[in-house]
């Protein structure tokens, strides 16, 4: 039992002298670390053995305040303990997609994981015009199977509120994507970007648009009040790591038992965004292409593989055997996942607009230097999310999204 401090690349080497999993590791090795954390939240520290530098660990920490902002932003580090219990959770499930774990402590809200040496994070990786071809494939696995097997449709009812009642308190994060992403990023507020919203039309155009607004508070309710299964509740493109053969998913502090459609609507978001950099910056028509073939695949491989894990499971909380005949089962299914789709392109929206004049940019969009593109991809990303976010609940076809996307 430790008492929290803390780290810095010198204490956290002490802090792992006392992990055996730790020495097992590094042997007769002796070793040194370097915080390498790029993220808005927490520590991340690279440890790596002296004599072979090749083997290596992360030990990731939380501390009690908001990174990006410093300590005058105050945020408990309990979000370690849900990463910790996502990352636990999310293995048995799909392990192949998820680093190993050498070491957690929830006192010391730490993590030891496996370094990942041989991939990159898929927005440097999008950002670099790089492709995936495994991409869509592991990650609508990833997105069905973590979805689906804790769900009412695959858990019984009270393993379902068990899995609540481990996940549901994540309170402090869950408000900040209320805060971050359905509301602030819309209305004049001092934790925007304002320079950049300052004399800016298109910044003043959006903060007038009060259909918008009162579409976003739909979505924002079921993000609020829709517990159907766990969800990783930040899988934006940096908070997955891979390359041509791998895929892992990191960073799930945000996870709680939330609606179907949050990840995916994260992920689509996140690359539409990537797109629109594209699009605006580098004009790469075939890159482009991918981008959208590929988001087409994760959104209907998604699908697919949903309706399969579905199919397997007769028995669940939701539906017992015997209870509603084949046909009308296949029909409630197709309404379900139709559903699932329509909230995540509802989701996607807001998570694409949060993006232009909210606390966190993205590289694709922020980080444009010249100020004409930069309006212009602003101007893109804020017309394609109001579509997703106006026409959610009646979107019928990923074909329709793609279009939405192109246009
Ligand atoms: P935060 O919670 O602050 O967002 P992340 O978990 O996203 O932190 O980690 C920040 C960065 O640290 C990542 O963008 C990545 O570069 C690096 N990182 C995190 N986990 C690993 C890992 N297991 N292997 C290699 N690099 C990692
Ligand atoms: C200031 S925290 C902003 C964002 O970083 C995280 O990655 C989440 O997306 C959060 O909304
Ligand atoms: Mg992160």
């Amino acid at each position: 039992m430790h008492k929290y401090k803390v780290l810095d690349k010198n204490s956290v080497v002490n802090y792992l002298f006392e992990v055996q999993e730790v020495m097992e590791f590094f042997g007769e090795d002796d070793f040194e670390a370097s915080e390498i954390g790029d993220g808005n939240l927490n520590f991340v520290y690279l440890v790596k053995s002296i004599q072979n530098p090749a083997k290596a660990l992360i030990v990731k920490q939380a501390v009690p305040y908001l990174r990006c902002v410093g300590e005058e932003f105050p945020l408990s580090r309990e979000r370690m303990t849900y990463e910790i219990r996502a990352l636990i959770n999310f293995k048995k499930i799909v392990p192949n997609f998820i680093p190993k774990i050498y070491h957690t402590s929830e006192d010391m809200s730490v993590l030891v994981m496996q370094y990942l040496d041989r991939h990159i994070i898929l927005r440097a990786g999008l950002i670099d015009k790089k492709t995936y071809p495994n991409m869509s494939e592991h990650i609508s696995t990833y997105l069905a199977k973590t979805l689906f097997h804790t769900s009412s449709l695959y858990l019984q009812s009270d393993e379902k509120r068990e899995l609540i009642n481990k996940f549901n308190n994540n309170t402090e994060l869950c408000k900040l994507t209320e805060d971050f992403v359905f509301t602030q990023a819309f209305m004049l507020h001092d934790t925007n970007d304002n320079d950049n919203v300052k004399n800016n039309p298109l910044a003043t155009k959006v903060f007038n648009d009060m259909e918008f607004r009162k579409k976003v508070l739909s979505l924002k309710y079921k993000f609020m009040t829709q517990t159907d299964a766990l969800i990783h509740g930040d899988l934006h493109t940096g908070s997955i790591m891979l390359n041509g053969d791998e895929t892992y998913v990191i960073d799930p502090e945000f996870a709680f038992v939330g609606p179907f459609g949050f990840d995916i609507g994260a992920l689509l978001a996140n690359m539409v965004n990537n797109y629109i950099h594209h699009h605006i910056v580098t004009g790469d028509q075939e890159y482009k292409k991918w981008l959208l073939q590929t988001i087409y695949e994760i959104l209907e491989l998604f699908e697919e593989k949903f309706f399969e894990l579905w199919d397997g499971q007769k028995n669940s909380a939701l539906i017992v055997d015997g209870y509603i005949d084949d046909s009308t089962l296949e029909s409630y299914k197709n309404q379900f996942l139709k559903s699932i789709i329509r909230d995540s392109v509802g989701f996607a929206g807001c998570k694409m607009a949060r993006r232009v004049f909210g606390v966190a940019g993205v590289e694709e969009i922020r980080g444009i230097q010249d100020k004409k593109l930069r309006n212009q991809a602003e101007e893109l990303a804020i017309e394609i999310a109001r579509e997703f976010v106006m026409k959610y609940d009646s979107i019928d076809s990923v074909d329709e999204i793609i279009e939405i996307i192109k246009r």
